[in-house]
């Protein structure tokens, strides 16, 4: 606890953390559970912020946007104080009545019905990437796998051109890492920023896009004025921000999960069609986004605490996925049989991932294919930490898998 001065309310429980230091990004959990404990609403006078950690706070927070705004950013950083490290995206860091047409445009070419049609294509990818991985028996479950699977499928089905693709990764750690202070980990992350921000926004272009994908159906509701051109290049760009680390490291987590959980693995091993259950409890169990801040848009009561205007709030999706109130006593177990369901790794109300079912598919497809070949999977060595200031996942995991 402490008592330093700052324009937040001192009647508030407060924690010195550091949320985005080494150690704590590592392993957050213990963090997460004083947090909960602490109270509905902590300050962390590091950072001079709120937080919020249980289930239902972090809930009723996502879904009031009126109060809890995500225009002035999603980050630390206050737009309306700071300027922003690029131009602001047209979803994620937009509001009503801006956000509703985008959002509107965007739900509909990345609906489920749409993205049906890939379901086949995705498996036949999944299918012979996991042949040869089975092959080989030993590999990194990570940069053989989780980083290689979602980089096949995705930038083709948007209609991202085959060069520069190596670009995509390490846009989309930057872009993680920007939501957090300026740290180490950003400021080295955006001195090489420009050549990689560059080729991202060249990617954008009409031009540069295939005839048939995601980024060519964005360019055709700018045609039908659902958009504005001048928009369709920055809803591009959000799914190339958006849409690959995420998945990497979800599908990633999942496998560090299923690899540290045989008991886990057997029961989907025996039922593959529990793929998309096991997917949506290793949401839950290690949220690959953990963390997102809103500002309050006025003085505003929440859980019986005043909070004042312009107050930045860091929510923490993967504390509440974690919360003993809302999950029962074995919250902090990996159980692909409970109910995941109405966890907020993905978020919730207006902003709620728009890329869901592309991510689920991908997800899906890969661990369908593993499940049906391979019957026990275990590690070979550590598993080393991928650290990022708002993404937590894995930068190796090395496994032995026995095929049936
Ligand atoms: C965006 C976006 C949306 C969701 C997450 C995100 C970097 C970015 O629209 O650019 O993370």
């Amino acid at each position: 606890m402490t008592t330093e001065t700052s324009t937040v309310r001192l009647d508030l429980p407060g924690l010195d953390d550091d949320p985005f230091d080494d150690a704590t990004l590592a392993n957050p959990y213990e963090f997460h559970a004083r947090l909960r404990a602490a109270g509905p609403v902590v300050r962390l006078p590091r950072y001079d912020v709120l937080a919020m950690g249980r289930y239902t706070d972090v809930h009723a927070a996502l879904t009031d946007w009126r109060t809890f705004v995500s225009g002035r950013g999603v980050g630390l950083s206050d737009f309306q104080h700071e300027k922003p490290w690029r131009t602001p995206s047209l979803l994620l860091e937009a509001d009503p009545p801006d956000h509703t047409p985008v959002r509107a445009a965007m739900s509909a070419i990345l609906s489920p019905r749409s993205v049906r049609q890939l379901r086949d294509h995705l498996q036949e990818q999944a299918d012979l990437l996991v042949d040869a991985l089975v092959c080989r028996g030993e590999f990194d479950a990570v940069t053989d796998l989780a980083e290689v699977f979602p980089l096949q499928v995705f930038p083709d089905a948007v209609g991202v051109r085959a060069e520069g693709r190596e670009n995509l990764l390490p846009y989309g750690a930057m872009a993680f890492n920007a939501f957090g202070p300026r740290n180490d980990r950003v400021t080295r992350a955006l001195e090489t920023a420009e050549p990689i921000q560059a080729w991202i926004s060249e990617s954008c272009e009409r031009a540069n896009l295939s005839a048939t994908g995601f980024g060519a159906q964005i360019w055709a509701a700018a045609d039908r004025g659902e958009i504005t051109h001048a928009q369709a290049p920055m809803l591009v760009r959000s799914l190339l921000t958006a849409g690959v680390d995420t998945t990497v490291f979800g599908i990633g987590n999942a496998l560090h999960a299923l690899a540290a959980h045989p008991a886990q693995w057997s029961i989907l091993h025996e039922r593959p069609n529990l793929a998309k259950f096991a997917f949506d409890e290793a949401l839950r169990f290690e949220s690959p986004v953990q963390t997102f801040f809103r500002t309050t848009a006025a003085d505003t009561e929440f859980a019986g605490h005043r909070i004042a205007e312009g107050q930045k709030v860091l929510l923490f999706l993967g504390s509440g996925n974690r919360d003993e109130r809302h999950w029962g006593d074995r919250s902090e177990e990996f159980d692909i049989q409970r109910a995941a369901s109405g966890h907020v790794a993905f978020g919730m109300g207006i902003h709620q991932c728009v890329g869901q079912p592309i991510a689920r598919l991908e997800a899906e497809t890969i661990l369908t294919a593993l499940a049906r070949r391979v019957r026990r999977i275990e590690p070979t060595a550590a598993a080393v930490p991928r650290l990022n200031n708002t993404l937590k996942g894995w930068a190796s995991i090395p496994v032995r898998v026995h095929p049936v």
